[in-house]
């Protein structure tokens, strides 16, 4: 075929509507769930460059840890008519009015990090995330081994949750108390949400410390952020942390790594939150109706304190 030929026939096909459309770049509304901790600084940074990187537009919302700034982030997505939303919700329950609504303009709905608990599964395409079940289990099997080292001896945990209803926080403690049963030596003497955030892991902490009726050997934190603030409180206590109170946490964040260089943790149990490179290519697959799994999960490791030096330097979060 001629040049001239075959740049007008190029030209014909840019006109086309259908090639128009293909071409157009894809918008994601994104949800998240709000700037709580370094894990979520860290993804909210992986979404924003792996969009770029996807060539993607991004409509990013923050909700301050509030359920409903979601749910107002959602509906402002559907009235845009964005190609697909995907957010991490904050909390399990209370989703079905606002998937139905998106479900009804046609637009798919990714979850990403954390689950939710729905009437019809058909709500939203795929979920992917970490198994904080399997986090906690692991943070309990860490414990179990140290124990054996005494046999016999008792030891009181004391347990800051995340966010009360969030998946994290019911999932990590599940977790954590099905392995920990097994040895009735170890028992959970106080539990209460730190919401994922230094100062609240510290003000919890400072009030599980002036109860004195009984010691505390154990702080299992549902991250390592509540694990940090705790660390203050100890301090300030007067106690070594990491020696007078064996501490473990959940997320493997670079904080996390220098306070067990500093000999103040004992272990992080690892949770991934660069997830931004996969929802972008979920999206597009979801977008382009590709069949895609129902749930996908992230491979993750276990750092104790006696590798933090070595492993510090390749921590990308
Ligand atoms: O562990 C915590 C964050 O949902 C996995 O949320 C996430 C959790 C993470 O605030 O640090």
């Amino acid at each position: 075929m001629k040049l001239v030929a075959r740049r007008a026939l190029i030209a014909a096909a840019l006109s086309l509507p259908a090639f128009a459309a293909l071409a157009a770049p894809l918008t994601m509304g994104f949800s998240q769930v709000g700037a709580e901790s370094e894990w979520r600084t860290a993804n909210t940074a992986s979404i924003k460059s792996a969009a770029k990187e996807a060539g993607i537009t991004l409509k990013f919302a923050d909700a301050q840890q509030k359920q409903e700034n979601q749910v107002k982030a959602i509906r402002s997505f559907i009235a845009q008519k964005v190609d697909v939303i995907a957010f991490s919700p904050v909390v399990e329950s209370g989703w079905d009015t606002v998937l139905k609504e998106a479900q009804k303009a046609g637009i798919p709905v990714i979850l990403t990090d954390r689950a939710v608990k729905v009437s019809d599964p058909s709500l939203y395409v795929t979920f992917i995330g970490s198994d904080f079940v399997e986090e906690g289990r692991k943070a309990a099997r860490w414990l179990l081994e140290r124990a054996a080292k005494t046999p016999g001896a008792a030891l009181n945990i004391v347990e800051l949750q995340g966010t009360v209803g969030s998946a994290p926080a019911i999932d990590r403690k599940k977790g954590f108390e099905e392995i920990l049963k097994t040895n009735p030596k170890l028992q959970i003497i106080r539990s209460q949400s730190g919401e994922f955030t230094r100062a609240k892991g510290k003000e919890v902490m400072e009030s599980f410390l002036k109860q004195r009726d009984k010691k505390i050997d154990v702080l299992y934190a549902h991250n390592d952020d509540m694990a940090i603030g705790a660390i203050q409180a100890i301090e300030e206590a007067g106690l070594k942390p990491g020696k007078d109170i064996v501490i473990i946490s959940i997320d493997g964040v670079r904080g996390a790594f220098e306070a067990m260089k500093a000999g103040k943790l004992n272990v992080t149990v690892e949770c991934n939150p660069l997830l931004g490179p996969q929802l972008m290519q979920l999206a597009k697959d979801v977008v382009a109706k590709k069949p895609v799994d129902k749930r996908i999960t992230v491979i993750e490791g276990v750092f104790p304190a006696e590798v933090a030096a070595k492993e510090l330097p390749n921590r990308k979060y």
